[in-house]
């Protein structure tokens, strides 16, 4: 079999990629350097309430100055893979003319870095940060903006596909459209859920485009896409508590999953969905374009749902989900991390099983699992956070027994290399395997990151 567990001691597949996440704006600060133009994340963090404590991206970690030092840590982690999201607005021109060569320079040379390091690079094309001008047109609620990132996809593309193991086309399109278009809590911070659904197909739109873009590069990687896919479960078995669980599934999982890897939206979710929308905004062709065969499934998991259908008369008006008004979400029982998101690995290892019964035995890999706790400076000056250690022991554990079970996953990501800029809660949550001190930016590896560096050495894990 692909694995072995022998006396409380798990071990991965030989080719297995230990990695660890970021991404651009949440990292690399230098927001006006070498011509890199506004994105919406800097315009909605420099309005008033938006952003926990008025923290944004301008520095951050500095990482675009530091990221040498960044990859010198992951060589010392032994990290097989590492996951950066290319900031469009470093690439593009401000009035879209041609490409800004400065900015393509910075992820050359991080390739580069990490190549030298031993590390593969892991480039996602789209975490979030759209070039404000895109969104002054539009944004994502306007068809261009999907024609516009095919294009800036051939120009990175052409740069780095020589070098870059595996693309992302976009990071989590659900966060970008029903959080960025429908309840507003994340940029542009518009509201509205005719205006999530439109954007929602731009993006996959965007992501065919992108594929396609990949692909006529004659990129040398693999070519996939990062979903925040998620266990949807009922409260009970009540028809109506299923029905809940169906439409949640529907308007997170299966709306990205059925485009891309079948070529169509869920007839239910259409149906469900009918009274805000005729899905006009969906041209003929589009799925065919969507549906551009992709060489791997990339998932970001952080915990499953529990919902159930709300007692007659309650409506949440600030959900996300639209149509979704008469739900009610539950906290999973058990503990949380300072997220308040529960800890729950059966979550994960459901998720990779039902890909595989839904979607067929394809490569999948985990780009994002992680949690946010609050360390601590132990007696001897070091970084303690044991609840990380936990919570990484226990959904590696996870990802073990999908794998026994025949999922073919082949590799898994901690969020987050570093601490970061957490989008709405600012620099209030930290999720890295390394502590930055934000005051002189220092880097202190955690015991965390000790702790995934061991596992990293000995391919196994011990339970
Ligand atoms: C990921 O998204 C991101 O890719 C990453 O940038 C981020 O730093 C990391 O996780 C940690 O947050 O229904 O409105 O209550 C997070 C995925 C999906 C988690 C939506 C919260 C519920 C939002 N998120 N989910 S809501």
């Amino acid at each position: 079999t692909a694995v072995q567990a022998t006396q409380g001691r798990l071990t991965f597949p030989s080719t297995f990629w230990w990695g660890a996440a970021t991404a651009a704006y949440q990292i690399e600060g230098s927001v006006s350097a070498d011509g890199r133009t506004p994105s919406i994340w800097d315009t909605f963090a420099s309005q008033p309430g938006r952003i926990d404590g008025g923290d944004t991206g301008a520095t951050s970690t500095a990482h675009y100055l530091r990221y040498r030092e960044d990859v010198k840590l992951m060589a010392e982690l032994g990290l097989s893979a590492y996951r950066f999201s290319v900031a469009w607005p470093r690439v593009r021109r401000a009035g879209g003319a041609g490409w800004n060569e400065a900015g393509l320079d910075f992820y050359d040379r991080l390739v580069d870095e990490l190549l030298a390091a031993g590390v593969r690079p892991v480039a996602t094309l789209y975490h979030w940060d759209l070039p404000q001008e895109l969104e002054d047109t539009g944004g994502w609620t306007s068809r261009d903006t999907a024609l516009r990132f095919g294009e800036y996809a051939a120009a990175v593309a052409t740069r780095l596909g020589d070098r870059v193991a595996m693309w992302n086309t976009l990071n989590e399109p659900w966060c970008s459209a029903f959080l960025g278009y429908g309840t507003g809590g994340h940029a542009p911070g518009r509201r509205g859920h005719v205006g999530a659904l439109t954007a929602t197909h731009h993006l996959l739109l965007a992501h065919g485009l992108g594929v396609a873009a990949l692909r006529a590069a004659g990129v040398t990687g693999q070519v996939s896409v990062a979903l925040n896919a998620g266990a949807v479960r009922p409260l009970t078995p009540a028809p109506a508590d299923a029905d809940a669980a169906r439409r949640i599934d529907g308007l997170l999982n299966r709306i990205f999953f059925d485009p891309i890897l079948r070529g169509v939206y869920p007839s239910d979710t259409i149906e469900d969905t009918k009274d805000l929308t005729d899905w006009h905004f969906v041209r003929p062709s589009d799925l065919a374009t969507i549906s551009a065969p992709i060489d791997a499934v990339c998932v970001n998991y952080y915990q499953p749902d529990l919902v159930s259908a709300a007692p007659a008369g309650e409506l949440d008006h600030n959900t996300p989900y639209p149509t979704a008004q008469a739900v009610r979400f539950h906290p999973t029982p058990g503990p949380v991390t300072h997220m308040g998101w529960s800890v729950d690995p059966t979550g994960l290892r459901d998720l990779l099983v039902r890909i595989r019964r839904d979607y067929g035995d394809v490569p999948v890999y985990v780009t994002e699992n992680g949690a946010a706790y609050d360390d601590r400076v132990g007696p001897d000056g070091g970084i303690e956070d044991p609840e990380r250690i936990d919570y990484l022991r226990a959904h590696l554990a996870a990802v073990h027994e999908a794998i026994a079970a025949g999922v073919d996953l082949r590799g898994y990501f901690v969020w987050s290399l570093l601490d970061n800029f957490e989008w709405a809660f600012g620099f209030s949550r930290r999720f890295g395997l390394i502590h930055v001190d934000y005051a002189t930016l220092q880097r202190t590896v955690k015991a965390s990151g000790r702790w995934y560096s061991e596992a990293i050495a000995g391919n196994a894990i011990d339970v």
